[in-house]
């Protein structure tokens, strides 16, 4: 138990992460932080200056704690000082997949209502169409207008005082009513995540984080990251995944993470080898399902036994395989330090190991709900303040992996496409507004590299003919290209059961199965 003098102590301490961040910076502050191929090496303190100019120049143009700052670029180092100088200046940072279309951006601008946009220079013109009069600043390679602006400021910024419940970033997730939500971060949540993080998987200062992830999602933005930065490590940073690079660099490297679409394309180099991996010492994968067929794979060829993790941008990460002890294929491991998960049934009673049911969360790293729904927030927690993940899974009742989660699917129509999620009715809906179309149905079905394919089944109008190719193109530029279906199937009608519903396992199983036979 804490004593009234620690409490007080504790709530006097600046929660802002940054506050966090940089007490763990290494000191002799010339240590490195990104090594860039072919562009050379960024050390802690130039992140540090760069984020405290960025800060500077941000409240100089106005910004105040609490602002919204959406950003759409392409990963280049400055961007993640761009992050830093959010948190530290008290701004909420909104990263944004780069594969968002005008109509998804529309929806984030109004929705977010950012104060400022921050995104590639070949989009500027469109950004400012629809930035509701934010300031739209670029960044490339060299640093843009951002780093224009940011050049001559101050080298140091006083990192703003933010209470644990502030916001420090909000995340969009589609959802199953086809609608983005903007999940509200804060920094107690990211914190303490972060925290437990580094706990589980052991991290120092001597680990080169090869980091091929995307920086706008919660896996390559906090999980990485913040791994890296809180333990002094460095970070190989690469601008995109490219397997047969990452294999290449591998043997500079001891940890990477990945989605499984990661490891089923690594396994496809014949260069990956034992050899390349030897000064590895964790692999772990998350985001998506990873086939007990690639753990096995992987392990066969370079001796290297993939740690699985779970979580998801509403709560980061949940559980986790341990880093001693038996790593189980098919399972999630246990909850992370601080962090509860219950496994519930229809009547919200715990279920007992082996038996399948709900999977609830509670913990400092459940978010503070969704930006400005809160009803849609009180739907998603029980009335004792449990999230609802909309995971179903089981706790492994014996064996080596007793007392492990295992997740058996979803209760949410979802499907992840190589580690990105991809919401059936968003997709359904663009589907049904196209010209010849009376219904859709969209499922994800088996794929050997992105682990679920978007698949549609459309039914023509009576008279009309609809053409996969015609669908297709129809969609691109109307919504992020992993969302654009891999495959469009025209059938007569979409199997219904006796209530109405459309059976999409029976479409699952015809289109995987057999999908010539539309
Ligand atoms: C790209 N394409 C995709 C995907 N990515 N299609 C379906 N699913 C995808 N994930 C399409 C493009 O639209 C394009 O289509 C073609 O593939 C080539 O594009 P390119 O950009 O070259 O793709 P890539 O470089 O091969 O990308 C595949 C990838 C990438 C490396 C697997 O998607 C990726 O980095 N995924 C990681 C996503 C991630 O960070 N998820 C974490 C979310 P066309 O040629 O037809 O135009 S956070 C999360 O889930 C929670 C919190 C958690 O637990 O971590
Ligand atoms: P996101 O909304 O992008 O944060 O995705 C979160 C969802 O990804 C979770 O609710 C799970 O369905 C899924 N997920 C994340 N990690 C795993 C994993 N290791 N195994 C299975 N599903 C996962």
């Amino acid at each position: 138990m804490r004593s009234a003098q620690q409490g007080r102590e504790t709530d006097a301490m600046n929660a802002n992460l940054h506050a966090l961040i940089e007490s763990h910076f290494p000191s002799g502050t010339e240590q490195p932080c990104l090594l860039i191929p072919n562009e050379g090496v960024v050390h802690y303190d130039e992140l540090a200056q760069a984020s405290a100019r960025i800060a500077n120049a941000l409240v100089r143009a106005g910004c105040v704690p609490g602002d919204r700052v959406a950003v759409q670029t392409d990963k280049h180092w400055q961007v993640l000082a761009l992050y830093l100088a959010c948190l530290r200046a008290g701004l909420v940072y909104l990263p944004l997949n780069t594969a968002y279309q005008k109509r998804e951006l529309e929806y984030f601008f109004r929705d977010a209502e950012p104060r400022v946009i921050v995104c590639r220079p070949g989009s500027v013109g469109m950004i400012e169409t629809i930035g509701n009069g934010a300031l739209v600043l670029t960044v490339d390679g060299r640093g843009g207008e951002l780093w224009d602006r940011a050049r001559d400021e101050s080298t140091t910024f006083v990192t703003v005082d933010s209470k644990p419940d502030d916001l420090a970033a909000i995340l969009y997730t589609s959802g199953t009513t086809g609608r983005s939500k903007g999940a509200s971060l804060t920094h107690r949540n990211l914190a303490s995540n972060a925290l437990a993080l580094v706990e589980a998987w052991a991290f120092t200062r001597r680990d080169v984080l090869l980091h091929a992830l995307p920086i706008y999602h919660v896996h390559g933005l906090f999980v990485a990251v913040h791994c890296a930065l809180l333990s002094g490590a460095r970070m190989l940073w690469l601008p995109r995944f490219d397997a047969e690079e990452i294999v290449d660099l591998l043997p500079q490297a001891t940890v990477m993470m990945g989605v499984p679409t990661f490891y089923t394309r690594l396994l496809a180099q014949p260069s990956l080898t034992r050899d390349a991996s030897r000064h590895v010492r964790l692999f772990v994968s998350g985001s998506a399902p990873l086939l007990p067929e690639t753990f096995a794979a992987f392990r066969e060829r370079t001796g290297h036994t993939i740690l699985e993790r779970y979580g998801m941008t509403e709560t980061g990460m949940i559980t986790s395989n341990p880093i001693e002890g038996v790593r189980a294929p098919g399972t999630v491991g246990r909850p992370l330090p601080g962090v509860n998960v219950r496994v519930v049934d229809d009547a919200g009673d715990e279920c007992s190991p082996g038996t399948i049911g709900s999977v609830q969360v509670r913990g400092p790293n459940v978010f503070a709900g969704y930006w400005r729904l809160p009803d849609k927030t009180r739907e998603e927690f029980t009335a004792d303040g449990w999230f609802r993940t909309g995971d179903v899974g089981e706790w492994v009742p014996d064996g080596p992996a007793e007392g492990y989660l295992r997740l058996v699917g979803r209760a949410k129509d979802l499907i992840i496409s190589g580690g990105l999620n991809v919401y059936p009715k968003e997709i359904e809906e663009r589907i049904d507004a196209l010209p010849g179309v009376a219904e859709s149905a969209v499922i994800g079905v088996p794929d050997p590299d992105f682990g679920e394919a978007v698949t549609a089944a459309v039914v023509p109008k009576p008279g009309a003919t609809v053409d996969e190719a015609q669908v297709i193109a129809a969609l691109r530029g109307d919504i992020a290209s992993f969302k654009v279906p891999k495959h469009v199937y025209a059938i007569d009608e979409l199997p219904r059961n006796a209530m109405g519903k459309v059976q999409k396992n029976v479409l699952r199983q015809r289109f995987a199965r057999n999908p010539d036979k539309g």
